[in-house]
């Protein structure tokens, strides 16, 4: 825990350089983004420029992700950035830091806690460290498709749990989109779940993610996603497991050799802002700001649905093997974690929850 606190106050240090006289960031504490290309959605793409028009601002926002510029996690945030820019008359700008630059994603959200980050995009499964209220979301094979993800986020229970952490320094904006979850490795297709015995395979940091690969075999092992291409590369894990626009934006294709389309979790990305400060701002910022993550949510998952088309192709032409396992099987092998985490009990998905979410799935099913 100290050695985060530490590593998200340095990342607030190195930005106070980058962004010395660059306006108030309005949380009282110096911005934080460390030094690096930053995308922004007072410009186009990712550049230095985007300082320039920060400093013009009242508010210079800093945003940070694990997720490559070209990610729809970024895409969305620069088109939130350019809308929050437009309704206020660039009064509010956000600089969007990719490529763990500010940290991974637990240092994210403490990063918005602690003030020395104001905006971020996260999967839910970090979110395991501070509520119970996500992990719903982490219950392997729970939905089937991305429209039945897509109701339980927009429905009203989805609201309710976007909004579960705003007393935790985390206000919802609102639900983007990471996508279905494949396993990447290096040993070979993963065509059944007895495929997966003994391969060392690299999760978030969620104890129902690791409970799921235990039961069918593997052997986790949670980690940030900044040390993952790297540990791949050294051969310290043999696999991971994300959604084929990270694989593709990560270039996951340089150090991995097969993609089985296990779809086995549908990652939701919560938008969240620092409460402090966004309860700080004037009320016509804070409905620019709401607005503006609205209207941006329809382009990200545009973005998502593309990227899950081309960057399975981009895979292939860098020399990935893609197998399509059933998933039945696979299925059953985790049946086991529902009887283990859906229980009333503290790092557990509440029954009632549950079956609120598995309503909304029934009333979309799979073709
Ligand atoms: O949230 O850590 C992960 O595998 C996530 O999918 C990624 O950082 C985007």
């Amino acid at each position: 825990m100290k050695k985060r606190i530490l590593s998200v106050l340095m990342a607030a240090t190195l930005a106070a350089a980058v962004f010395a006289g660059c306006g108030s960031n309005g949380s009282g504490s110096a911005g934080s983004a460390a030094s690096g290309s930053a995308a922004s959605g007072s410009a186009a793409s990712g550049s230095a420029g985007s300082a320039g028009s920060a400093a013009d601002s009242e508010y210079a926002m800093i945003s940070g992700t694990t997720t490559p510029d070209a990610h729809p996690y970024n895409l969305g945030l620069v088109k939130m950035g350019e809308l929050i820019k437009e309704k206020t008359n660039g009064a509010v700008t956000l600089d969007v830091f990719g490529n763990s630059q500010l940290g991974g994603e637990r240092d994210l959200i403490e990063g918005l806690q602690l003030g020395s980050v104001q905006v971020t995009c996260v999967s839910t499964a970090p979110l395991s460290g501070f509520t119970d209220m996500f992990l719903v979301f982490d219950l392997p094979f729970i939905f089937e498709t991305t429209e039945q993800a897509r109701a339980v986020m927009d429905s009203e229970i989805g609201q309710e749990i976007l909004h579960s952490v705003d007393e935790q320094g985390l206000v919802g904006l609102a639900w983007f989109e990471n996508g279905f979850r494949n396993v990447t490795n290096n040993v070979k297709p993963i065509a059944v779940p007895e495929d997966l015995k003994g391969i060392k395979i690299r999760t978030m940091e969620n104890q129902i993610h690791m409970e799921a690969f235990k039961v069918m075999g593997a052997d986790p092992t949670p980690m940030a996603m900044g040390d993952v291409f790297t540990a791949l590369q050294q051969g310290t894990i043999d696999a991971e497991e994300n959604p084929v626009p990270i694989v593709e934006t990560n270039k996951f294709y340089e150090v991995q050799k097969y993609i089985s389309m296990t779809g086995h979790l549908f990652s939701p990305a919560p938008v969240f802002i620092a409460k402090d400060y966004f309860d700080a701002m004037p009320a016509e910022y804070q409905s620019a700001i709401t607005e503006a993550a609205a209207e941006a949510t329809p382009y990200q998952r545009e973005q998502i649905d593309e990227q899950n088309v081309s960057g399975l192709q981009s895979l292939q032409d860098n020399g990935m093997e893609v197998n399509e396992p059933e998933k039945a099987p696979f299925q059953d092998a985790t049946k086991t974690v529902y009887d283990q985490y859906v229980k009333d009990e503290a790092g557990c998905v509440s029954p009632d929850l549950y079956s609120k979410v598995e309503e909304i799935i029934a009333q979309h099913p799979a073709q």
